[in-house]
C-alpha cells in the first residue's frame, strides 16, 4: 500500500491542450480539404484524427472541424502542421467510440508523445503498428481497458514490436488488464527512463535483457503476477530512482547488485515470496527515503549497515522471518516516520536508541520475541501516532514517560508480561482512542486519570491481576464503544453511569470480584458479560443466603481460574494417531498447508475470512475470552459463521502447530446434533482461528442475563436445553474414542440456535482421555462452574464436566448462576428453600404436571451432580438416560413443598 501510495505522488500527469499549436504559420483549410479531396501527407492526418470520432464533441469547444486541426483539443503540432503530440482525456459522457485500433499510427510519421488517458474506456489491443512511429518518445496509456478477449492473438498483450520505438523515454501501460509477459524485446529501449507497468496482469518473470535500459529513473511492476528471481542486471540500473516490484511473485533472494543502485529514493520489494538474507550491501543505498520488504520470506538479522541509510523516513520489514535484535544503528534514522518491524522473530530489547528517532509517528513491533524492559526513552518520541508493542516478552512496568506520548491516537501493549500499575500519566495521552493492555500481569487499581483520556473508544485491561473499583467517572468516556476488563480483580459495584455511555456496544466485566446488582442501564448494551462475579441473585434466594462457604470457593477459585485461563488452551499431547489421519472424512480445502476446511458444504477461503471480519476488525467481534476473541463474519455465499481468533500469546504456548492440527481435526469429527460443528480451522503465521456454526441467539448466558430473552425460554424449552446439554456430554464421554473430556461448561460456552436448542461449543481446552497417562493438567475452566476436587487434585476425569453440568442444570432453572446453592455445606439451610423459590421469578411457576415432573427431575439431576465427592455423581450416560426414559416414579408431594434439601437427599444416581 505504502508503495501505490508513494508511487502516485512522485508522478503528474500533464494533460497538454494545443501546445505547440501556438504558431500561426500553419496551413489554412479548405472545405475542399476537409472533404478528404486533398492527399498530402498533412492532409492525411487530419482525415485520420477525424476518422477516430475523438474530436466530435472536443469541437464544441476547439472551434469547427474546417478549423486548423493543430488548435483540437489535445493536439499539438510542428511548425509544418503535422501532429506531434496527442494528449486526451476521455469521458464517457463523449459518446466516444473507445478503441485504440481507430487511431491510425501509421500516419503520423512525426508523432512523439501519445497520450490517452480515461477511465477504462479505450478498449482494444496495442496495434503492432505503432512500431511503424519511430519518433515516438512517450506512450502513455495508462488506466485504461486494454484488452480485447474477443480475440486471442496479441491482443491484451504488450506487443513486443514495441521494442522498435528506439526514442521511447516514457511508457506508462499501469491500470490496464494487460495480460502475457513482458516481451524482452522491451530490453531495445535504451532511452526508457521511466517504465510503468503496474496493476496488469502480467506473468512470467522479469526479462534480464532489462537491463540494457541503463537510463531508467522510474521501474515499477507494482501488482501484477511475474515470477521467476529479480535478474542480477537490475544492478545496471545507476539512474534508477524508484524500484517499486511490490505484490508480485517474485521469489529467490534479493541481488546483492541491488548495491549500484546509489541514486535510488524508494524501493519496494513488498509482498512477493523472497526468500534469504536482507543483504548488508543494502547499506550502500544512502538517498533512500522509503524500503518496504514487507510480506516475504527473509530469514536472518537487519544488517547494521542498514545505519548508513539515514535519509529514510518509512522502513518496513514487517511479515518475514528475520531474527537476531534490532541494530542499535536504528538510532541513525533521523527522519524516520514509519518503523515497522512486526510480524517477524527479533529478539532480545527493544534498543534505547529507539529514541533519536524523533520523526516518528508509528512504531510497530508488535508479534515477534522481544525481551527486556520497555525503554523509559520511548517518551522522547513526542510525534508518535500509532504504538504497538503487543504480542512480545516484554517484562517491567510501564514507562510513566509514555505520559509525553500526547499525540497517541494508538497504545497496544497487549500480550506481554508487563507487571507493575498503569501509569497516571497515561492520563495525558488526549488524542487516544484504542487502549490495549489486555494479556498482561498489571496490578493496582484503573487509574481514574486513564479518564481524562476523553476521545478513548476502545479499552482492553482483560486477563490482568489489576483490582480496585471501575471508577464512576467512566462516563465522561462519551466516545467508548468496547470494555473489556474481564479476568481481573475488580471489586465494587458496577458504576450505573458505565450503561449510560451514548455509544457503549460492549462490555466484558467476567471474572472479577465484582458485586451489588447489575445496573439497570447496562441492560441494554448490546453484548454485555458480567458472568464469574459475585452478584446478588435477583429477588431469590433472599440475601440472608449469602454464606461464609461461597467466600472460601471466592479466595480458591479465583486463583485457580486465572491459571486456568492463562494456562487455559492446553490442547492433548501430540497424537501421532494415524486411524485419526485415515479417519477424516469431508473434504479438506488446503492453503498454503495453514487452512483446512470440511464438515461445510461450500467453499471458504482464508481471503474470504479476512474480507468478512475486514481483518478482524474489532466491529465485528463478538466476544472475548482467555484465549481467543469470537467474531461474526458474513461469507460471500450470504452464510454467517463464527470465528474464533487464537490470541497470539496461546498459539505460542501450543506444544506444535502439528499437534493443534491433529486436534482440531479430531474435534471435527465430532457429530451430534447438541455440540456447534467446526467448520475448519487456519494457521496462519499471522494468526490461528477456528471457524464454527454460527448461532443466532449467541450464548445461554447472555439469554438468561437479558430480561427480554430470558422470559421467551418458558419451562419446557429449559427443559429442553438441559437435555441437549447431557445429550451432548454423554456423546464426548461414552461414544468417543478415547473419551473427550469438554473442561469448560459453563453457560458462556452453551450456544442457543434461533428455536433455542441448546448447542456445547469452545473445545479450547477439551482433553482427550489418554487411558495410559495419569490425566494430570494444569486447571482450566470457568470460575464458578469448576469442579472443587480439581482445586487440589488436578486430575481430569469425565466428573468435572458432570459438576459443571450441574451448575448450568441449575442456572437454567434459576435463571442465573446458582452461587451458594452449590455449597453442600449450606445445605442445613437447604431445609427451608423450596424449590419453587430457586425458580426463574421472571417466569411464572409452572402449573403443568408434566413440566413440574421434568423440573423436579432436572433439579434432582442437578443436585446429584453437584456432589462433592466424584464417585457420588452420576455418569452423563445414566444423567441422558434418565432423561429419555424417566423410569424414576413421580414425586408425589404437592410441588410447592418441595425443598431443596429433600431433592439432595434423593437417593438416586448414586451408583455407575
Ligand atoms: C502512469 O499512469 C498512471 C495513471 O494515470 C499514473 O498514476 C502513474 O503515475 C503513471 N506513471 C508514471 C511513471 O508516470
Ligand atoms: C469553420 O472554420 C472555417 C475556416 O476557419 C470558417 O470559414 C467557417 O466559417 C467556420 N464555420 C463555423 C460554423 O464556425
Ligand atoms: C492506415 O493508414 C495507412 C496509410 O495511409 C493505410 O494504408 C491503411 O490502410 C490505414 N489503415 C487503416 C486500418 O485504416
Ligand atoms: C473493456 O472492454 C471490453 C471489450 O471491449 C468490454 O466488454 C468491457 O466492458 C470493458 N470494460 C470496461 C471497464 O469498460
Ligand atoms: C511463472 O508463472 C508461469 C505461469 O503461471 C509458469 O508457467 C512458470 O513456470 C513460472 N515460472 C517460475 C520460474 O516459477
Ligand atoms: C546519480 O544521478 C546523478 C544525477 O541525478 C548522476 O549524475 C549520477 O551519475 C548518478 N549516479 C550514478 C552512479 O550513475
Ligand atoms: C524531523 O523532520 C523535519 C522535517 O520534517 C526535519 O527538519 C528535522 O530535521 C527532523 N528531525 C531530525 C532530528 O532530524
Ligand atoms: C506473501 C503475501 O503476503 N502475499 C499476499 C500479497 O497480496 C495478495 C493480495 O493482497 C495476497 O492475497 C497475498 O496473500
Amino acid at each position: 500500500m505504502a508503495a501505490a501510495s508513494s508511487v502516485s505522488r512522485l508522478v503528474v500527469i500533464i494533460i497538454l491542450i494545443n501546445v505547440g499549436a501556438k504558431s500561426d504559420t500553419t496551413i489554412s483549410v479548405t472545405a475542399s480539404a476537409a472533404a478528404g479531396l486533398l492527399s498530402s501527407p498533412i492532409q492525411l492526418e487530419r482525415k485520420a484524427l477525424l476518422g477516430t470520432g475523438w474530436w466530435v464533441n472536443n469541437g464544441a469547444t476547439s472551434g469547427n472541424y474546417t478549423s486548423n486541426h493543430c488548435k483540437w483539443t489535445g493536439i499539438s503540432c510542428n511548425s509544418a502542421g503535422s501532429v506531434t503530440g496527442v494528449s486526451l482525456l476521455l469521458y464517457e459522457n463523449d459518446n466516444i467510440k473507445g478503441e485504440l485500433g481507430r487511431f491510425n499510427f501509421s500516419c503520423f510519421p512525426n508523432l512523439k508523445s501519445f497520450k490517452i488517458h480515461s477511465n477504462y474506456i479505450l478498449s482494444g489491443s496495442i496495434p503492432s503498428e505503432i512500431a511503424a512511429v519511430s519518433m515516438l518518445q512517450t506512450l502513455e496509456l495508462p488506466s485504461n481497458n486494454l484488452t480485447d478477449l474477443f480475440d486471442n492473438h496479441l491482443m491484451g498483450h504488450i506487443p513486443p514490436t514495441l521494442g522498435r520505438l528506439s526514442k521511447l523515454k516514457i511508457l506508462n501501460l499501469s491500470s490496464n488488464s494487460l495480460v502475457g509477459s513482458i516481451p524482452s524485446t522491451l530490453g531495445h529501449l535504451k532511452r526508457l527512463r521511466s517504465l510503468d507497468l503496474s496493476l496488469n496482469e502480467l506473468v512470467g518473470p522479469i526479462p534480464s535483457s532489462l537491463g540494457h535500459l541503463t537510463e531508467l529513473t522510474f521501474f515499477n511492476i507494482y501488482s501484477n503476477r511475474i515470477n521467476g528471481s529479480i535478474p542480477l542486471e537490475i544492478g545496471n540500473f545507476n539512474f534508477l530512482q524508484v524500484l517499486d516490484l511490490s505484490y508480485n511473485k517474485l521469489e529467490g533472494p534479493i541481488p546483492s547488485t541491488i548495491a549500484n543502485l546509489v541514486n535510488l529514493t524508494s524501493l519496494f520489494l513488498c509482498n512477493n515470496s523472497q526468500t534469504g538474507f536482507i543483504p548488508s550491501t543494502l547499506g550502500h543505498l544512502n538517498r533512500l527515503t522509503s524500503l518496504d520488504l514487507s510480506g516475504n520470506n527473509l530469514v536472518g538479522p537487519i544488517p547494521s549497515s542498514v545505519g548508513h541509510l539515514a535519509q529514510l523516513t518509512t522502513f518496513d520489514m514487517h511479515s518475514n522471518r528475520i531474527n537476531g535484535s534490532i541494530p542499535l544503528e536504528i538510532g541513525n534514522f533521523n527522519f524516520l516516520q514509519v518503523l515497522d518491524l512486526s510480524y517477524n522473530k527479533l529478539e532480545g530489547p527493544i534498543p534505547s536508541t529507539i529514541a533519536s528517532l524523533v520523526n516518528l509517528t508509528s512504531l510497530f513491533l508488535c508479534n515477534n520475541s522481544q525481551t527486556g524492559f520497555i525503554p523509559s526513552t520511548l517518551g522522547h518520541l513526542n510525534r508518535l501516532t500509532s504504538l504497538d508493542l503487543s504480542g512480545n516478552n516484554l517484562v517491567g512496568p510501564i514507562p510513566s514517560s509514555v505520559g509525553h506520548l500526547t499525540q497517541l491516537t494508538t497504545f497496544d501493549m497487549h500480550s506481554n508480561r508487563i507487571n507493575g500499575s498503569i501509569p497516571l500519566e497515561i492520563g495525558n495521552l488526549k488524542h487516544v482512542e484504542d487502549v490495549y493492555l489486555f494479556n498482561n500481569k498489571l496490578d493496582g487499581p484503573i487509574p481514574p486519570q486513564l479518564l481524562n483520556c476523553s476521545r478513548l473508544r476502545a479499552l482492553s485491561l482483560s486477563n490482568n491481576l489489576l483490582s480496585g473499583s471501575i471508577p464512576s467517572e467512566i462516563g465522561k468516556l462519551k466516545e467508548l464503544y468496547y470494555l473489556d476488563l474481564s479476568q481481573n480483580f475488580i471489586n465494587g459495584k458496577i458504576p450505573s453511569q458505565l450503561g449510560e455511555i451514548p455509544s457503549i456496544d460492549t462490555v466484558n466485566l467476567c471474572t472479577n470480584n465484582l458485586y451489588g446488582s447489575i445496573p439497570e442501564s447496562l441492560r441494554k448494551v448490546p453484548s454485555l458479560c458480567v458472568d464469574g462475579n459475585n452478584f446478588e441473585v435477583e429477588n431469590s434466594p433472599p440475601p440472608h443466603h449469602k454464606k461464609i462457604a461461597t467466600r472460601l470457593v471466592a479466595i480458591i477459585l479465583p486463583m485457580a481460574a486465572f491459571l486456568a485461563l492463562k494456562f487455559g488452551f492446553l490442547f492433548v499431547r501430540r497424537r501421532r494417531d494415524k486411524k485419526v489421519e485415515s479417519a477424516e472424512t469431508g473434504e479438506i480445502t488446503k492453503c498454503a498447508d495453514e487452512f483446512a476446511i470440511w464438515n461445510y458444504d461450500g467453499r471458504i477461503t482464508f481471503q474470504d475470512m479476512i474480507e468478512a471480519t475486514e481483518d478482524f476488525h474489532i466491529k465485528y467481534c463478538i466476544g472475548t475470552g482467555g484465549y481467543g476473541s469470537v467474531y461474526r463474519a458474513r461469507l460471500p455465499s450470504g452464510k454467517v459463521v463464527a470465528l474464533k481468533k487464537l490470541h497470539r500469546s496461546e498459539t505460542e504456548e501450543l506444544a506444535s502447530l502439528e499437534s493443534f492440527r491433529n486436534e482440531a481435526r479430531l474435534l471435527s469429527q465430532i457429530r451430534h446434533r447438541n455440540i456447534v460443528k467446526l467448520y475448519g480451522f487456519c494457521l496462519h503465521r499471522k494468526c490461528m482461528f477456528l471457524i464454527y456454526e454460527y448461532m443466532e441467539m449467541g450464548s445461554l448466558f447472555c439469554v438468561l442475563r437479558t430480561d427480554e430473552e430470558a422470559i421467551g425460554v418458558d419451562w419446557a424449552k429449559r427443559v429442553n436445553i438441559v437435555k441437549g446439554m447431557a445429550h451432548a456430554l454423554s456423546y464426548l464421554h461414552h461414544h468417543c474414542t478415547p473419551p473427550i473430556v469438554h473442561r469448560d461448561i459453563s453457560s458462556n460456552n452453551i450456544l442457543l440456535n434461533s428455536e433455542l436448542e441448546a448447542f456445547v461449543a469452545d473445545f479450547g481446552v477439551a482433553r482427550l482421555l489418554n487411558f495410559d497417562s495419569s490425566n494430570r493438567t494444569l486447571l482450566a475452566g470457568t470460575y464458578g462452574y469448576i469442579a472443587p476436587e480439581l482445586a487440589y487434585t488436578m486430575v481430569v476425569t469425565e466428573k468435572c464436566d458432570v459438576y459443571s453440568f450441574g451448575v448450568v442444570a441449575l442456572e437454567v432453572l434459576m435463571g442465573n448462576h446458582p452461587g451458594e446453592i452449590l455449597s453442600s455445606s449450606s445445605s442445613s439451610l437447604d431445609k427451608n428453600i423450596k424449590l419453587i423459590d430457586l425458580l426463574d421469578p421472571r417466569l411464572s411457576p409452572p402449573v403443568d404436571q408434566k413440566i413440574r415432573q421434568d423440573i423436579i427431575l432436572v433439579s434432582t439431576v442437578a443436585f446429584s451432580c453437584l456432589r462433592s465427592q466424584p464417585k457420588s455423581r452420576p455418569t452423563m450416560q445414566l444423567v441422558s438416560n434418565e432423561f429419555i426414559a424417566r423410569n424414576k416414579a413421580p414425586m408425589q408431594k404437592p410441588f410447592h413443598e418441595i425443598s431443596i434439601l429433600e431433592l439432595r437427599n434423593q437417593e438416586m444416581y448414586l451408583v455407575d
